[in-house]
Parts: structure tokens; sequence; C-alpha cells
């Protein structure tokens, strides 16, 4: 292919945009969805997988590189070493343990302690003006971990966080009620997981307020009872419980975690300011918890290309919604504790 410069003055060369590097360390089922998925929605010019299994990070680069006449042009590079990811703009870290059936959340964070205190340290040394996306579990505990090894300002910080069980929530909703998922605004709220809380208050369709149109008109699908407060809860539950059943049925969760989280690069790269319900540093943030506490949980956040740009600081909440957001935040803040980082 012979080239020919049509302009005396860039040599053939095309002037280009600033390239975007977005890395994923732990090239598992989860980094590997969210790496394919940021892969085809043409976001990064270069994409870094790196595992501790040698072998297994180099099948999975050589399988994505080998679908390139199919994809926007990108870079794929993979490795054992920390210092591929020098200068991303973007670090994702999925690395850990994987949770295993019936295991909750919390239980895996002894053993990720561990491994992000490998992890952390080299990769914002390599990245300094990186944003740290947090997905490994339990991810808000995780992401207060990653904030405190990376000295890194919290705007740049994020856990996954309720993003994915927000999804869930408006999957659930919409399906209830026959409209478009996209046109639900749900959020889930405080730790991912187990005491997540389910905004109901504010849930609305198209902008408009839905919940006492549910409680006056419709039925619950299990209980075939008006929705009341049972229903309500019920709801919640089986948006907790989606991921127990995905892991139970196919031994882990990762097409959406892989969407949602290229949701959030989306933002984040593209300065989009959109909101998100994310982990975040709630200092302060929880109405009841005393204002000193240092504790990530999901919180709706804007955000954009230096990070976390605001969030949402006065939730309008029923005092059943801040009872359990408290609580939420008692959970998360005695495991901080007990790391004494
Ligand atoms: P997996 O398939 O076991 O992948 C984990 C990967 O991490 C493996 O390939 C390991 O080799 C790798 N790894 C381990 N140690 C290191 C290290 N020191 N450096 C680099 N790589 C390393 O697990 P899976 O991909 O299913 O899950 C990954 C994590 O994501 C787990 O902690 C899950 O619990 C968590 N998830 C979080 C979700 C969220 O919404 N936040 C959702 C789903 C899973």
């Amino acid at each position: 292919f012979r080239q020919v410069s049509l302009s005396d003055d860039c040599n053939g060369r095309t002037p280009r945009r600033r390239l975007i590097k977005v890395s994923v360390i732990g090239a598992g089922n989860v980094g590997m969805a969210i790496a394919q998925t940021i892969l085809t929605q043409d976001l990064a010019d270069e994409i870094v997988l790196v595992d501790a299994v040698a072998d297994k990070v180099r099948g999975e680069m050589l399988d994505l590189q080998h679908a390139a006449a199919f994809l926007p042009r990108v870079r794929i590079v993979s490795g054992t070493g920390i210092e591929l990811t020098g200068g991303s703009d973007l670090v994702i870290v999925t690395a850990g343990a994987r949770q295993i059936p019936g295991e909750t959340r919390l239980n895996l964070l002894q053993r990720n302690v561990a491994l992000f205190r490998k992890i952390v340290p080299p990769a914002a040394e390599a990245s300094p003006e990186s944003i740290l996306l947090i997905v490994s579990n339990p991810v808000d505990v995780l992401t207060y971990v990653a904030w405190k090894l990376s000295g890194f300002p919290a705007s740049r910080v994020i856990g996954s966080g309720t993003n994915l069980d927000s999804s869930r929530f408006r999957f659930l909703l919409a399906e209830h009620l026959e409209v478009n998922a996209q046109d639900v605004q749900a959020y889930m709220v405080g730790e991912h997981g187990d005491s997540s809380v389910a905004l109901f208050s504010s849930i609305s369709v198209g902008g408009m307020p839905v919940l006492s149109h549910l409680q006056r008109n419709h039925r619950s699908a299990v209980t075939k009872k008006v929705f009341d407060g049972e229903a309500l809860e019920g709801i919640r539950r089986a948006v907790v419980g989606s991921a127990y059943e995905v892991i139970q049925l196919k031994g882990y969760t990762s097409w959406a975690i892989g969407y949602s989280v290229a949701n959030l690069a989306w933002s984040l790269l593209r300065d989009q300011r959109r909101i998100h319900p994310v982990s975040v540093l709630a200092k302060g943030l929880v109405l009841g918890v005393p204002p000193d506490r240092e504790l990530f949980l999901s919180l709706p956040a804007r955000l954009g290309r230096a990070g976390v740009l605001g969030v949402a600081a006065e939730l309008v909440l029923t005092e059943e919604e801040n009872k359990r957001l408290r609580q939420s935040a008692d959970t998360l803040w005695g495991y901080c504790q007990a790391l004494a980082l």
C-alpha cells in the first residue's frame, strides 16, 4: 500500500486528538466483559489488560485482536505487570477473588484487601492523573481501600456501586409497567449488595412520578396483592437476589456489569456529566451518620472528565428510606474501621 501524502505539513500523518488509554486490571469474566463492551463502543484508543495469569490474559488479548476487522481500530496490549497501565486515563480494577455461591460480598473483603495492596499503589504511581474505577467486591469497602492506598483525591476514586443494582431495579419496574427501562428513573443507593436501599418514593417513568399510581392500580406479580410495602420490599429483595440467582445459574455475572461499567466509562471519558448512582466518598452526606466518618457508598453523582463533579447531597427520602440508608452506612463503616488503614 503506497502512502501518498496530500499535505506537505503533516508528512502524511493525520493530526490526531489526544489518545485515550483505558486499563483493566483483572481479565476474568467481569474484566473481559467490560473490556469488550468498551471496545465495541469505541471509547478508547488503547486498552491494556493486566492479569496475574500470563497465558490467560495473552489468550484474551489475542482473541479480541482477532476481531480487529469488525471493530474500531484500537491498540490492545496485555501482560502481568502493572507498569503496562502507565499513562492511563481510566484504570478499572476487577481483580479479585470471585464470589462463590452463597457467599456474601462482605465475606470477600479480607482476601481482596491483600490483593489491592499489591495493585493499587503501583497503578496510582504509573497513572497519577487517572480516574480509578473499582469493580471488585465488596466494592464500597474496596473503593475506600483504593482511595486510601492511592492517595488520589476522592473525586478520582469511584466504585461501580449500585449503578448495576439500579439497572436491575429499572428492568424489573419496566417489565412490570411494560415500558422501556431507559425511561424508568429509579435509584438503588447505599451498599452494593445486601443492604442496598431502593428509593421507591422517587421512581418515575418519563419524568412522571409513578409510586401512587402503582399503589392504587397495580398488583404484585408475586403476591397478587396491591402494591403495599410488602410488595415493594419484594421488588427490592428481587433486585438484591438477582445477582445471587445469576451466580447460582451460570457461576458468575458478567454482561450486565460489563455494560454498567462501560456506561460509567462513557460518562467519565466523554465528559457527559450524567448522573449515576456510584460509590463515592459520602462523608457528611448521610443524614444521621456522624459527619467525620470516611466511608464510600452509592449516591447519585454527576460524572465527567475530572471524575466525580458533584454528589446529590440533599436527597429527598422518606423516613424509612433514610433509616435504611443509615443502616447501610453503619454496616459499611464497621468494615472500614476494622481495616484500620
Ligand atoms: P474472575 O473471573 O475470578 O476474575 C478475577 C481475575 O482477577 C482473575 O482472572 C485473576 O487471575 C485476576 N487476578 C487475581 N489476582 C490478580 C492480581 N494480583 N493482578 C491482576 N489480576 C489478578 O472473577 P470475576 O471476573 O467474575 O469477578 C471479579 C470481581 O468483580 C469479583 O470481586 C466480583 O465479586 C466482582 N464483581 C463486582 C460487581 C459489581 O457490581 N461491582 C459485579 C460482578 C462481579
